[in-house]
Parts: structure tokens; C-alpha cells; sequence
């Protein structure tokens, strides 16, 4: 594992550990091979659910959702933060089955007991714009371990985020992983959906994800958790999270902005639009996916 410093044009860094050819951010454990051998062999317990996203796609929003139906209660989930690769074995050990586990991990680093026992994953991508936009934003006002705070303005981090790989690697290859994955292994319970489609119907993808985990489909119930998990209702039940207030720098909860979709107008300048939708066209090349920019 090295430590590399990736900096913008105008000096500001942000760091990454690379291992196995992936950028990782920071916060993942100690020389991150290590943990990710250790998490190859977690143990794996009965219903246990895992989400993959690309960082800044949703996990928080489906952790929650997921969280209500694995639980039959439309009660928020105070302690959220269950990262795989931020998390000690010991702790992911501790938690009671089923568990509901987050990752932005690439599928090679999954825990090969949950793959082998057909875990139900749950997959969701976002428009690599919006993601770009809300990742500005959250570099900025986290404050744990090593991602002290990006200080990097919006132009220089959209370069970055164009031209270089940063933690997970760039959007493509993530997301590509992911498709590829669920292709050559047909009979793994993969279920791959959009930010835009939770966003355009809530309540026909939890739907779609009570169905997938098969859990409780009382309508009621359904609508209850679709309900909660608006993000007008979300933020504001997670705006006193002490747990994820501690970590960002001025008190407020970092994971939670504006949960639109198409908010990237107000950011992209028309010429950065350009030369992105230019580096997208040749990037999805392969990635045979419907990726909707506004709703
Ligand atoms: S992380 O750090 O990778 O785990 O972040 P992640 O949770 O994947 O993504 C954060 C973005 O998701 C938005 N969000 C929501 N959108 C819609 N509805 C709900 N309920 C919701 N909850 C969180 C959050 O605001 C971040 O997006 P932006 O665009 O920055 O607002």
C-alpha cells in the first residue's frame, strides 16, 4: 500500500491509499490489504444484505430503506455507519444478524462467504454529475482521520474528478465492475437500480426492494418506509446524528445537501459540461446502462 497525495491546480490535496490497483480513501483501515484479506473470510450470518455504491450515490438513503424492511419497523437507524472497509472485523463481527452492510468496495473485495452463501446485494448507481457535485461538497466538510477538509474550490476538485482516478477509482470503472460482476455470475441475487429512480417513484423501489430481499410487502408498511425515507424527513431525523455530526467541520451532518437530481446545472459551468459529456461518451463505451441526468 502506498499514500498517494493527488493534487489539484491550485496545491490542495486529497489523499488516497492504493492497493490492488484502486485508490482507497484514508479512512479505510491500516494498510487496507490487510483488512481486506481479514474481510475476504468475515463470517457470514443469516440475511445478511450487503449495498455497493460508488461513494455519494444513495448508501446512506438505501441503508435506511433496507435497514426498515429487514427490520419490519419504519424506525430510523441512529447508528448508521457501517462501512465494511472502515470497520474493524471485530465490530462487524459484534453486530446482530441479519446486518445490513455498506460498501463502495470493487466486487473482487467482497467477502467471498457472503457471495458464496448468496447474500442479497443491492446495487445503486448515481449520475457520475451530481455525484462530482455532491462529492465537492462532502470533501469539504468532513473532518475524520486524514480527510481533514478538502480546500479546493468546485473548478479545481471537477478537474480532479474528471482526469483522475480518486478514491474507488474513477465512476466507469466502478460502475463497470458492478455490471460485468452481475453478468458472469447470473446467479447471484444482484439488484442494480438509479438515485433517479428512487427519486422518481420512492415507493415502486421499495417496492422492488422488499421484493428482492424478501421481506414484509404490507402496502402500508411499504408506504410508511417510502414516507420516511423522503429526504425532507430523513435529513432532518439524521441532522441530530451525533455519530455522523462528529465528523464533519462545522456540527452539521456531511452526509446529507440537497438530495436532487440535475443539481449539477447549478455547478457545471456550460464549457466544464461540455468537455465531461465528451469524456462520458468515450467512457460508456461497454457500460451498457441508462443513466438519466435529470428527471
Ligand atoms: S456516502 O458518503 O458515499 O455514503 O454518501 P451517500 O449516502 O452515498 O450519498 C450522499 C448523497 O445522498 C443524498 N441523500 C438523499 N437523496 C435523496 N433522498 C434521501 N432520502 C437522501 N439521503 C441522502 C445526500 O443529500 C447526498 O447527495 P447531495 O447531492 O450531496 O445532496
Amino acid at each position: 500500500m502506498e499514500i498517494r497525495r493527488i493534487e489539484d491546480r491550485g496545491g490542495k490535496e486529497i489523499l488516497t491509499k492504493y492497493y490492488d490497483g484502486i485508490h482507497f480513501p484514508p479512512i479505510v483501515i491500516g494498510n487496507v490489504k490487510d483488512h481486506l484479506e481479514a474481510l475476504r473470510n468475515l463470517k457470514h450470518k443469516n440475511g445478511d444484505v450487503i449495498i455497493d455504491t460508488f461513494p455519494k450515490s444513495g448508501t446512506h438513503w438505501t441503508y435506511e430503506i433496507l435497514h426498515m424492511l429487514q427490520n419490519g419497523k419504519a424506525d430510523y437507524n441512529m447508528n448508521p455507519s457501517m462501512i465494511l472497509e472502515f470497520e474493524s472485523i471485530d465490530t462487524l463481527d459484534n453486530l446482530d444478524g441479519p446486518r445490513t452492510l455498506k460498501s463502495h468496495l470493487y466486487p473482487k473485495h467482497i467477502p467471498k462467504s457472503l457471495i458464496d452463501k448468496k447474500c442479497k446485494i443491492i446495487h445503486i448507481y448515481r449520475n457520475p454529475k451530481d455525484v462530482a457535485v455532491s462529492m465537492h461538497s462532502f470533501m469539504s466538510r468532513i473532518n475524520v482521520g486524514d480527510m481533514k477538509g478538502y480546500k479546493g474550490t468546485w473548478e479545481h476538485f471537477f478537474d480532479l474528478f474528471v482526469t483522475k482516478p480518486l478514491a474507488y477509482n474513477t465512476w466507469f470503472q466502478h460502475v463497470k465492475s458492478w455490471l460485468d460482476f452481475k453478468k458472469t455470475n447470473p446467479d447471484l441475487p444482484i439488484l442494480i437500480m438509479s438515485y433517479e429512480d428512487m427519486k422518481k417513484d420512492l415507493r415502486g423501489c421499495v417496492q422492488k426492494m422488499a421484493e428482492h430481499l424478501g421481506a414484509k410487502q404490507d402496502p402500508e408498511f411499504l408506504d410508511e418506509v417510502a414516507s420516511k425515507c423522503q429526504f425532507s424527513a430523513m435529513s432532518k431525523a439524521q441532522s441530530s446524528n451525533n455519530k455522523e455530526t462528529s465528523m464533519s467541520r462545522d456540527g452539521s451532518n456531511p452526509f446529507y445537501r440537497k438530495g436532487d437530481v440535475g443539481d449539477w446545472k447549478n455547478w457545471l459551468t456550460v464549457a466544464q459540461n461540455e468537455m465531461y459529456d465528451k469524456v462520458i461518451e468515450e467512457n460508456m463505451a461497454g457500460i451498457d446502462l441508462e443513466v438519466k441526468y435529470t428527471l
